[in-house]
């Protein structure tokens, strides 16, 4: 049995806020101060020149995709520049001039940062070259790369199953990191992908692929602008999606009406003043028509009683229901309204909380129209009956046939900017017979066919010490799983932890008895490879695959793109004894597009989700 780790960590500051403060709550979202606080972030980390010329290619079409979430840009993006408040500070972190260092690490024990907050943490800047804590050291100090990448080879080699290995993803890798991180996986032999889908829309693809077959969201941005009603369920745009709400308000602009339902009432859904738009920003636009103000966790008991109320008038004669589309497209239509006879309208009201006028006023929109999206994020997701919660959505489209037309349909909001595409190109810890088959075919190696660990299995396997070894491919654990003390204690188990990151967060503190840094080029940076600046592509919320190419000296001549340092890895562990050209693939982008394009067309990556 291995001693206990002997690093006197502290965990006190992950729950630490600081530089927030409580005041009255805002009434409106982004406008003058918006744009204040956007600019003021940038300039203060980057220059005034740097930040404005940088903000200008932020999601445009030559640019890059902006990290900060997984909205979609307009087909034509603003003059005025297409970003809000957060995609600004996202650039900022990433751009800021500070360096976590060598002397950094030097000067600062982990022991010492492990007592600051997360907010200081996430302050100290970018990460600059591999560093390795050793055994029994608190203090990081550099290694050359080669080391590092042999280092975690010879570790591997150790295991007695590739099962006692652990692959984490954040969803802010490009597809085709992804794609090579999830092949080196299964070429090592394991299934263990966890990924910050585990804590955020699985249950979005798990609902939407049982009752609609596929598990992403149907509409595209041009949607939000032909939909009679949008309904926006337990999701804050204002301060997550910032850029949906234009979206919103061209949809107000065309008559449409939006139905929010959310315990609070959040301030960029009641007033918006665009960012966007010279009129916008001293306006503002009134978003939300009703506000239906739902007990927490009462979402199904809502939805019920809506849709009981709505079959209430299409039996009457009202023509509320899509019967046309219901006979050619679903099944089931007689158990469920058998199943909503179940439930009183009283017992129903008195769970959601929500005043009846108000919900009246609501069914007697959605009654007339047809044209409905559906909008969702964390406040259906990440309760317990996430699952049902989303299904109740997807009998309302179905029973008003509001899928598969022009403005309407499921819109399951994605956080990451690039959550979705790393599902679509292979990370996850099921099995999928198909993907496995063209594995075999193209790459000439048969990948694991048992069910890998997903995030609390993960965590119960390294706490348990049947798993040693934890890598992570962005992304901050430790502080992203809900139990962080249970999360600790799993991670201090493991013999080597390995972070590839672009900043310093508590996942670089509470580690293995052996630990690697290995820093990573950012979205916003230049990827230079022999005389020529590469690019990357990311997937965005709504299913468009474009590419993202960095404008930005990058901070540190030491860096690498995550392909290189996954290819790196990749090599050192195979030594050349293997089928696939892991460096090769590492430096050349295009080949590892064209095997996704030409070989994995169309094949069903995922069997249980998006
Ligand atoms: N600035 C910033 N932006 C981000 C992120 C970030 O860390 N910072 N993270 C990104 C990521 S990964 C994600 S997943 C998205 C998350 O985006 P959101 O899902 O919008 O994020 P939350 O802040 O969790 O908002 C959840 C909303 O659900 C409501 N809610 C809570 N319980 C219930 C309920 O029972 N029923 C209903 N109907 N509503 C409920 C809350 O009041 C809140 O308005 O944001 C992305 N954008
Ligand atoms: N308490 C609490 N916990 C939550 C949530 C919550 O709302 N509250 N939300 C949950 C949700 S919805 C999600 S999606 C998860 C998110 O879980 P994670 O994805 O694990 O966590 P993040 O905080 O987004 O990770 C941020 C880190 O990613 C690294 N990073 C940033 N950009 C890049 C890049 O381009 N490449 C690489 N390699 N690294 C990069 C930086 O080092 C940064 O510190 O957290 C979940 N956990
Ligand atoms: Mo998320």
């Amino acid at each position: 049995m291995s001693s206990p780790i002997k690093r006197n960590i502290s965990l006190v500051g992950d729950a630490q806020f600081t530089g927030i403060e409580l005041t009255h709550a805002k009434d409106f979202a982004a406008g003058f101060p918006g744009i204040k606080v956007a600019l003021q972030h940038t300039f203060k980390e980057m220059g005034a020149l740097e930040a404005l010329g940088t903000l200008s290619k932020m999601n445009q079409k030559e640019g890059f995709d902006c990290a900060g979430c997984a909205w979609p840009d307009p087909e034509k993006p603003s003059k005025l520049g297409e970003y809000c408040e957060n995609g600004a500070k996202a650039l900022a972190e990433e751009a800021t001039y500070e360096k976590v260092d060598a002397d950094f690490f030097k000067k600062y024990s982990v022991e010492e940062i492990s007592t600051w907050s997360n907010f200081k943490i996430g302050k100290s800047g970018r990460l600059t070259q591999p560093m390795l804590l050793k055994e029994n050291s608190v203090h990081y100090e550099p290694i050359r790369w080669e080391t590092a990448f042999s280092m975690i080879a010879n570790h591997l080699k150790t295991l007695k199953s590739p099962d006692e290995a652990i692959f984490y993803t954040s969803g802010r890798s490009s597809n085709e990191a992804a794609f090579l991180y999830g092949l080196f996986v299964r070429a090592f032999g394991t299934n263990n992908m966890p990924d910050c889908s585990n804590m955020c829309h699985e249950s979005s693809g798990v609902a939407l692929s049982e009752t609609l077959g596929i598990g992403k969201g149907s509409v595209k941005l041009e949607d939000f602008d032909m939909a009679e009603v949008i309904m926006v369920i337990g999701q804050n745009p204002g301060t997550n999606h910032p850029r949906m709400l234009s979206a919103l308000e061209k949809c107000k602009m065309n008559c449409g009406k939006i139905i929010s339902i959310n315990p609070l009432e959040e301030a960029g859904l009641i007033k918006f003043k665009d960012l966007q738009s010279l009129s916008g920003i001293t306006q503002g636009t009134s978003l939300t028509d009703i506000h239906l103000q739902v007990k927490i966790n009462e979402d199904v008991a809502l939805l019920k009683l809506i849709l009981k109320k709505l079959a209430h008038l299409d039996k009457s004669g009202e023509k509320v229901f899509d019967h046309a589309f219901i006979e050619t497209y679903t099944q089931g239509i007689e158990d469920l309204l058998k199943d909503l006879d179940h439930y009183s309208e009283s017992e129903l009201l008195e769970r959601c909380g929500v005043p009846e006028k108000a919900i009246d006023r609501a069914v007697s929109i959605l009654a007339k129209k047809n044209k409905i999206i559906i909008c969702w994020a964390m406040g259906l997701t990440q309760h317990k009956n996430g699952v049902d919660n989303i299904k109740e959505c997807v009998n309302l489209l179905l029973l008003k046939g509001s899928l598969g037309k022009p403005g309407a349909g499921t819109c399951p909001v994605r956080g990451h900017s690039n959550v979705q595409g790393d599902r679509t190109v292979g990370i996850m810890h099921h099995v999928s017979t198909e993907l496995n088959k063209t594995i075999e075919r193209v790459f000439g190696f048969i990948p694991p066919d048992k069910e890998g660990l997903d995030t609390v299995k993960a965590l119960e396997a390294m706490h348990e010490g049947r798993s040693k070894i934890f890598i992570g491919l962005g992304g901050n654990f430790v502080s992203a799983v809900s139990d962080t003390q249970y999360a600790a204690e799993a991670i201090q188990n493991c013999e080597l932890t390995v972070q590839i990151s672009t900043k310093l967060n508590r996942s670089h503190l509470v580690t293995g008895k052996t630990a690697l840094i290995l820093p990573t080029l950012g979205r916003s940076e230049k990827d230079h490879f022999e005389g020529k600046d590469r690019f990357l592509t990311v997937e965005n919320s709504m299913g468009q695959v474009h590419r993202t190419k960095g404008v930005l000296k990058p901070k540190s001549e030491h860096l690498k793109s995550e392909p290189e340092i996954i290819g790196g890895i990749a090599n050192a562990y195979f030594n050349d004894g293997h089928p696939v050209d892991w460096a090769g693939l590492g430096t050349n982008y295009d080949s590892i597009r064209k095997k996704m394009s030409r070989d994995f067309e169309g094949i069903r990556i995922c069997p249980k989700g998006f």
